[in-house]
């Protein structure tokens, strides 16, 4: 697991190379982010079952299909099921905040998930949708939490999505 430090540190080892420009201006930007990924994971755990709870509703609302008899979060097992999903990628999408980074996800969520659901037929777009409804109330209760400028929320959010939604070649 790496964080934006780390995965530096570990790229100019490889190459035997002293940090340059380029490394000081991304350890720059990391560290001035610091505070704002600080208060996001804090305005996000304080309020994590929530932000799952409404993402789901509203999911769930938009997609009535995936809990009706047939549909995939049909049953009330399935249904929380489906629903912790959402709070793994809630969480999971909080630690790659704070690293500045996005290989815990890679290492902890997305292998072998694609697999997993589609022997399961949990439908992938309708994943992907859930999450980036998850990624919206996030921002929101980020930036109602005082941080103004809340794009760096997207990143781990689009990276679930970006991995899930890829094509086998
Ligand atoms: C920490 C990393 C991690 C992830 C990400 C994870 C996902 C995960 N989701 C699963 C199932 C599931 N996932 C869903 C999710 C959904 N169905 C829908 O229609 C919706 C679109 C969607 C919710 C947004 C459902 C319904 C199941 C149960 C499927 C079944 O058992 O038939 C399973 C199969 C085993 C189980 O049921 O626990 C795994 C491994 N497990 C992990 O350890």
């Amino acid at each position: 697991m790496r964080d934006a430090v780390t995965s530096l540190i570990k790229n100019y080892d490889v190459a035997g190379r002293y940090f340059d420009r380029n490394a000081i201006d991304s350890l720059k930007s990391y560290f001035d982010s610091g505070t704002a990924r600080v208060q996001a994971a804090a305005a996000i755990n304080s309020n994590a079952a929530g932000l799952v709870k409404q993402a789901g509703l509203k999911l769930f609302d938009e997609l009535p299909e995936l809990i009706r008899p047939g549909g995939n979060a049909y049953t009330t097992r399935r249904y929380a099921a489906c629903l912790r999903d959402m709070d793994y990628y809630l969480r999971y999408a909080t630690y790659a905040l704070v690293a500045g980074n996005t290989n815990v996800l890679d290492e902890r969520v997305l292998q072998g998930l694609r697999e997993t659901y589609n022997s399961l037929a949990v439908p992938i777009g309708p994943t992907v949708r859930g999450i980036q409804i998850l990624k919206e109330l996030v921002k929101e209760q980020v930036a109602a939490a005082g941080v103004s400028n809340t794009s760096f929320v997207d990143e781990p959010f689009d990276h679930i999505t970006r991995d899930l939604s890829e094509q086998d070649i």
